[in-house]
């Protein structure tokens, strides 16, 4: 598995990502290698797992591989993306997914740390929440996940800003369970893991589902549903989505222009 280091001991399964030439972007295929480590976990009836990069990251993950959207006339984040496929395993996973985060969080990897059921970070982390940096137009779930994840104003600042918010300030806003220096991010993640592989997990599943169909539980009509898959198409059929990602591939500022 050339983009991810996997391992189970004592019911505790731990994915260290480590695609670092590419900040471990979320390409399909270390999504893949992730995807195939949690089925194994799921058959090893494994009680907990860890999803981390490696000790001393500078980045956690830098969000979706930005070389395999679609340039245009595709919908960038549909059913069968990739990621929109990750954030759905681990939200089904049976058993609760802990984000040990070091480093920053870039765009879609904050709605796969939002997806998972606990998140302690390094002091020194960062989440940015990035559609509108590159004028990408976010798929619809993953603008529910952003806001189960943060509140009202909060989540229009990430978007419309798309700036970094430190892992103090998530913390204090409710983001992200635990903010720790990061000598102690090992230590704190498997304490929180332990005292779960202790509980009884036919509850602790059931409980998770629970709560995954409740947070999802919004009345959506299939008139909204046409309306936003509508307004969603004229951003990415836009100018201004083709110059965001071309821009970054130039490794230049984009220049939009609101068409
Ligand atoms: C492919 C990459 C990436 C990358 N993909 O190092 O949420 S949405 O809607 O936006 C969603 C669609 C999404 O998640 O989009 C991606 C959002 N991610 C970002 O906006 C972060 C993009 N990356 C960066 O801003 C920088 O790479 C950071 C600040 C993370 C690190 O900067 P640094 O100067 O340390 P480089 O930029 O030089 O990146 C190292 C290599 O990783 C590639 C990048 O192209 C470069 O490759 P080359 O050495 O071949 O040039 N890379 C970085 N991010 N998301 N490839």
């Amino acid at each position: 598995m050339p983009f991810t280091h996997q391992v189970i001991d004592n019911l505790i399964g731990t994915i260290t990502m480590t695609n670092n030439r590419k900040l471990n972007a979320l390409s399909r295929s270390l999504i893949d290698e992730i995807m195939l480590a949690l089925e194994r976990f799921r058959n090893e009836k494994a009680r907990v797992v860890i999803l981390r990069a490696p000790e001393g990251s500078k980045v956690w993950s830098a969000g979706h591989d930005i070389t395999e959207l679609p340039l245009e006339r595709r919908d960038p984040l549909g059913w069968d993306d990739p990621l929109r496929q990750l954030v759905r395993e681990i939200e089904t996973f049976p058993a609760p997914v802990i984000a040990m985060i070091e480093g920053g969080v870039w765009g879609g990897a904050c709605e796969v740390v939002f997806a998972c059921d606990i998140v302690v970070a390094s002091r020194g982390s960062t989440f940015a929440v990035t559609p509108a940096k590159l004028g990408v137009p976010y798929n619809i779930t993953g603008v529910l996940n952003f806001m189960n994840a943060a509140s009202r104003c909060i989540i229009r600042e990430m978007t419309f800003t798309a700036q970094p918010v430190p892992a103090a300030r998530a913390e204090m806003l409710g983001m992200i369970n635990y903010v720790v220096e990061s000598d102690e991010l090992e230590a704190r993640t498997l304490q929180l893991a332990q005292q779960i592989t202790r509980n009884a997990p036919l509850s602790i599943s059931v409980i998770k589902e629970q709560l995954r169909l409740l947070e999802s539980a919004h009345t959506i009509t299939p008139r909204m549903f046409e309306r936003i898959q509508g307004l969603r198409r004229a951003v990415y059929d836009s100018r201004d989505y083709r110059e965001g990602l071309t821009a970054f591939l130039e490794k230049r500022r984009p220049e939009f222009i609101g068409a």
